[in-house]
């Protein structure tokens, strides 16, 4: 018998009641042909366990992917803040993170078009501490009340369900149709930061204003940012939509594989500190969801760093089970007024308790603080905690008074005491209604590729739509955020630039604004490179996977001209062949290949390298596979290397290789192919997809 399959450590199966089990194959019968008997217990508790195994996935944020980690502070941010876990540079705060689209179900692709969920619970010696973010930092709605409807609105239409985890269809599109305050989180939503390459190349941020409080009680408001040392990078559109067939798991894989190999992802916690003066000279409201703090106006500081370098041992108990709340917090950080923030703080609870069934669930092991907990609540299902004593009620003396209000000055939290002198009021600020500076500060902020992939996408999603009114009516916001961009969409929809906003859309605005459109306030900066990804690229080959085309009788030599200089630099290079097991090298190796054209795709690659080698490169040429994968290579703007004589597979695809097709490299009798790995460095050769094009 296999030695792995021996009971060598004497694990018995058991039922849930402890009891040996000595076969879990058979139910007991009448007779080995006859009924199953009522009395087999062991059968009725293994299918009654499987039957409720599953909970239901969370209402937004289903899908998503976790991992453990650290958060260490640089320096004392002592000036601003008491938080204990920012306070001392030698100490690590363990953490969890969950990374999560929005919209699509627990099962949907990671591959979306959607922002990104970016949550992340620090176990602090003074309790939980969860800052609950996405990579977009601004939102789409500015009140609470509007959530649930722009939640029905996006998620799969209420008749058929259709379509699984995607913005591109009516309802969507004609609610933000009727709201512009969600312009400037459609200009984010429909850039390359909707489709992120990976999880650990995203931006995160804690999108409302908070408050920072230290030890002399003195307020500074915060904006949170995390930043990821690798830089931000992104696919393409069309890639994407590949991406979700060959691999809908693409993130989580990506992620789950990096840090198993060590390569932990890390992030710098960033702030933006101002002050109340300071935010009552903005443009723009400080409380409103819908607006940044230019990075021009208030640099980020960069105060901490967040590795994560442990994946869960079990996705249930840890990614699915985790718990997290905007109201977790510490002492020393706190709200702001922001309408969006308030709401939240009252939704989260709720939640976990229709999501994990008992007001239990801070006593799962993920949820649980490291700080000890003492309070009074009692009971509830599955209650973990064997309280002692009669004395459940506050103030007692038979139990000694336990707990006792914490009582030595600054170590409870206590609110910040922001005064509040207004009238009860159901209503809007007025500084909350300018809907689209910002977002033309954003459009005028990015590169001309990015430019046109966020054309490209209102034409897609737009073009989706059924709604020739919704369209329209689109339209009509986007003149309001740049003519330019209007005009672009329109002409790919076949249809005009309106003249403004349309009735309806004006008709939902003045609910909030008697007197919308209001003239805005000039912006102080018209443009921020921060804001682009491409502007703040961070050049490095680590972590990326190279595609390595290889045949029978492919030279070695070739081959570890870029394989080589490709590891050291921490790249990953991939032997992609005709079939899986082994090709035999043009030296006479063996040598083993563990992925083929059947079961790999371009879009799972950075970039394509095709070594010399006669007989290899004769048997690529006949594989249609391999044409298909050079052809998306190139459309996806990836850099290519090939060993001399291996440009000959360019014959069979739709490429016209001209000198100046920077990111194809040719090695010949004076050219090497040195340049490779700093194009790889480079991400993505953008420039291509303007003056090259095929279809892939
Ligand atoms: Fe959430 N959100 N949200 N949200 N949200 C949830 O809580 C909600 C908002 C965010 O990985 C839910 O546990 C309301 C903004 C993340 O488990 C729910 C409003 C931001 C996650 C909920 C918002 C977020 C959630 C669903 C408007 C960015 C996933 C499951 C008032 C700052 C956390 C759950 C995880 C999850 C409510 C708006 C981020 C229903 C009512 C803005 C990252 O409670």
């Amino acid at each position: 018998m296999d030695s792995n399959l021996v009971n060598n450590n004497m694990t018995n199966m058991t039922t849930n009641q402890g009891l040996n089990i000595h076969d879990n194959n058979n139910s007991l019968k009448a007779g080995k042909r006859g009924p199953t008997l009522l009395e087999d217990f062991i059968l009725r508790e293994k299918i009654f366990h499987f039957d409720h195994e599953r909970i239901p996935e969370r209402i937004v944020h289903a899908r998503g992917s976790g991992a453990h980690g650290v958060f260490q502070v640089y320096e004392s941010l002592e000036k601003y803040t008491k938080a204990d876990f920012l306070q001392n540079p030698a100490k690590e705060t363990p953490v969890f993170v969950r990374f999560s689209t929005v919209a699509g179900s627990k099962g949907s692709t990671d591959m979306a078009r959607d922002a990104r969920g970016f949550a992340v619970k620090f176990y602090t010696d003074e309790g939980i501490y969860d800052l609950v973010g996405n990579n977009i930092p601004v939102f789409f709605i500015q009140d609470a009340m509007n959530f649930p409807d722009l939640v029905h609105a996006v998620k799969p239409e209420a008749d058929n369900e259709i379509p699984q985890a995607a913005s591109a269809h009516d309802t969507f599109w004609d609610f933000v149709s009727l709201m512009p305050e969600s312009a400037h989180m459609m200009m984010w939503a429909m850039s390359d930061r909707g489709i992120p390459k990976n999880y650990r190349t995203m931006e995160g941020f804690g999108v409302h204003t908070f408050r920072l409080i230290n030890t002399q009680n003195e307020s500074h408001f915060v904006k949170f940012h995390w930043k990821p040392l690798l830089g931000m990078q992104s696919v393409a559109w069309n890639e994407a939509q590949k991406i979700s067939g060959f691999d809908p798991d693409f993130h989580r894989r990506d992620l789950w594989e990096n840090i198993e190999a060590g390569n932990y992802p890390e992030w710098e916690l960033g702030l933006q500190i101002f002050t109340q003066e300071q935010a009552d000279g903005f443009s723009f409201d400080v409380l409103d969801p819908t607006k940044i703090i230019p990075e021009e106006l208030i640099p980020v500081q960069r105060v901490g760093k967040l590795t994560l370098n442990r994946n869960p041992d079990n996705f249930f108990a840890e990614t699915e089970q985790v718990a997290f709340h905007p109201g977790h917090i510490v002492p020393g950080i706190e709200f702001s007024s922001d309408p969006l923030l308030q709401g939240r703080l009252f939704s989260y609870t709720d939640t976990q308790l229709s999501r994990l069934g008992s007001a239990n669930f801070h006593e799962l092991p993920i949820n649980r603080s490291v700080a000890p907990i003492h309070n009074n609540q009692r009971d509830g299902h599955m209650r973990h905690d064997i309280a002692k004593g009669k004395a459940n009620y506050f103030p007692n003396s038979m139990g000694g008074g336990c707990p006792f209000h914490a009582m030595i000055q600054g170590q409870g939290f206590d609110s910040f005491p922001e005064e509040t002198t207004e009238t009860k009021v159901r209503g809007r600020s007025d500084s909350f209604a300018d809907h689209f500076t910002q977002a033309t500060l954003f459009y005028n902020s990015q590169s001309e590729p990015e430019k046109s992939h966020i054309v490209s996408a209102f034409s897609f999603e737009l073009g989706k739509i059924n709604l020739v009114e919704v369209r329209k009516r689109y339209l009509g916001i986007l003149s309001q955020v740049d003519t330019d961009l209007a005009k672009q969409v329109a002409d790919n929809l076949g249809l005009e630039v309106p003249n403004g906003l349309a009735e309806e859309t004006l008709f939902y605005a003045k609910q909030n604004h008697a007197d919308y459109p209001i003239t805005p306030n000039k912006p102080e900066v018209e443009k921020s490179e921060a804001l682009s990804m491409e502007f703040n690229k961070v050049e490095g080959i680590k972590t990326k996977k190279v595609a390595v085309l290889v045949a029978d009788g492919v030279c070695e030599e070739s081959l570890k001209k870029l394989t080589i200089p490709l590891e050291e630099g921490g790249a990953t290079p991939v032997l992609i062949g005709p079939k899986v097991g082994s090709v035999k090298t043009k030296q006479g190796n063996t040598m083993p290949i563990e992925h083929s054209f059947l079961t790999e795709a371009s879009v799972l690659y950075d970039a394509l390298f095709i070594p010399s080698g006669e007989k290899s490169i004769k048997s690529l040429s006949e594989e249609p596979d391999v044409f298909q994968f050079v052809n998306e290579v190139y459309r996806h703007c990836k850099p290519i290397a090939f060993g001399a004589g291996a440009e000959e597979i360019l014959n069979h695809t739709y490429i016209k290789k001209n000198d100046d097709d920077w990111g194809i490299l040719v090695e010949t009798a004076d050219q090497q192919l040195d340049e490779f790995v700093k194009a790889v460095a480079k991400h993505r050769i953008w420039a291509r997809e303007s003056f090259r094009k095929v279809p892939a």
